[in-house]
């Protein structure tokens, strides 16, 4: 792999694939391909057809998904199971097509079984029930992995996966309902500071335990990732277990994290609980002893991390 390589990020104007743009950048990556969703649909396969045979792609983030909190996935599961499936199918394949050698496939924490044993090794993948509130977009994620081992084993390309614990950051999307648990809380608790509100409800119990990565530390490990040697990567996986969790190897409470968030925001009103909303998954904490074996380690606390997303979330009120 060399810094000239042509490089496709899909999904470069989210979260993730903005963060992982940014980071290519900063490491030398000169030759950075984007494209914005009016000039290429990837749920179309004729379009990815046509953009990989005129673009002599090297290797591709695979940064792009519908995705959504707990929420958004409970209330539109056709759309999470199907834009995630039309969009893995129609990248991997096309570029597999187009010759492209190396991809980085992103997933999610939420691909292992609800009660899987904690910490979540690679291994615990397709051995238990999922969780209810995210199961399509996690069989969605899963077949983006099974894609990629595919690929590999009968094709001998070299495409790639991680699995990233919840992730925040610049960014994010702020949407009171349909966004995760950090960007909905700061948006919750900034308007109740400004407000004067006595209280901000969060919901379900504030019981569950969520493991955050800020997502500059996500786009870094997945360019150390893909910048390994393929007897490197191969050496730390397996032909059909190839996927490598990336997390900080540390949790919270859902109650501790408000009450953080709080803090960083100078809220000092009360917190309230409405238990009418999903919990979800009782806790998510992955074992990152595989990405640890290669060399990364997240380096960017969550209270730091708070803090600069706070800062995204007022210049996004007034972008
Ligand atoms: O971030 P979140 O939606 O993701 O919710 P999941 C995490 C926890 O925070 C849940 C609680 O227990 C929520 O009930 N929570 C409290 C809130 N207040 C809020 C709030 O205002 N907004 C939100 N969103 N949650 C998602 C999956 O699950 O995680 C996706 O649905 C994906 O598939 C993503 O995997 C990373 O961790 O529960």
């Amino acid at each position: 792999m060399s810094k000239n390589d042509r490089i496709f990020v899909a999904g470069h104007r989210g979260m993730v694939g903005s963060a992982i743009v940014r980071k290519l950048q900063e490491q030398g990556y000169t030759n950075i391909v984007t494209r914005s969703r009016s000039e290429l649909d990837l749920v179309q396969q004729s379009e990815m057809k046509r953009f990989f045979a005129e673009e002599s792609i090297d290797q591709v983030y695979m940064a792009a998904a519908k995705v959504g909190g707990i929420l958004a996935n409970n209330d539109y599961p056709a759309d999470f199971i199907y834009e995630n499936l039309m969009i893995e199918a129609n990248v991997i394949h096309e570029a597999w097509r187009a010759g492209v050698k190396r991809m980085l496939f992103l997933g999610s924490s939420c691909i292992y079984p609800r009660l899987a044993p904690q910490p979540m090794a690679e291994n615990s993948l397709l051995t238990g029930v999922l969780e209810a509130t995210n199961e399509p977009y996690a069989i969605a994620k899963i077949a983006g992995i099974k894609l990629c081992e595919s690929y590999n084993r009968q094709y001998g390309t070299d495409y790639r996966s991680v699995m990233p614990t919840n992730l925040y950051g610049p960014g994010d999307n702020y949407d009171a309902q349909k966004s995760h648990v950090i960007p909905g809380l700061l948006r919750r608790f900034h308007e109740a500071k400004e407000s004067g509100a006595p209280e901000v409800v969060i919901w379900g119990t504030g019981k569950p335990m969520r493991e955050f990565l800020y997502v500059d530390d996500m786009a870094e490990a997945c360019v150390h990732v893909m910048a390994l040697d393929a007897e490197t990567y191969q050496k730390n996986t397996q032909p059909m277990l190839s996927h490598i969790n990336v997390g900080t190897g540390e949790d919270i409470t859902i109650r501790d994290l408000a009450t953080t968030i709080g803090e960083v925001v100078g809220y000092s009103g009360r917190i309230g609980f409405d238990t009418s909303k999903p919990d979800g998954t009782p806790r998510k904490l992955m074992d990152v002893g595989r990405l640890h074996s290669l060399g990364w380690y997240a380096r960017i606390g969550l209270r730091e991390g708070l803090a600069k997303a706070y800062q995204d979330f007022l210049s996004s009120t007034r972008r």
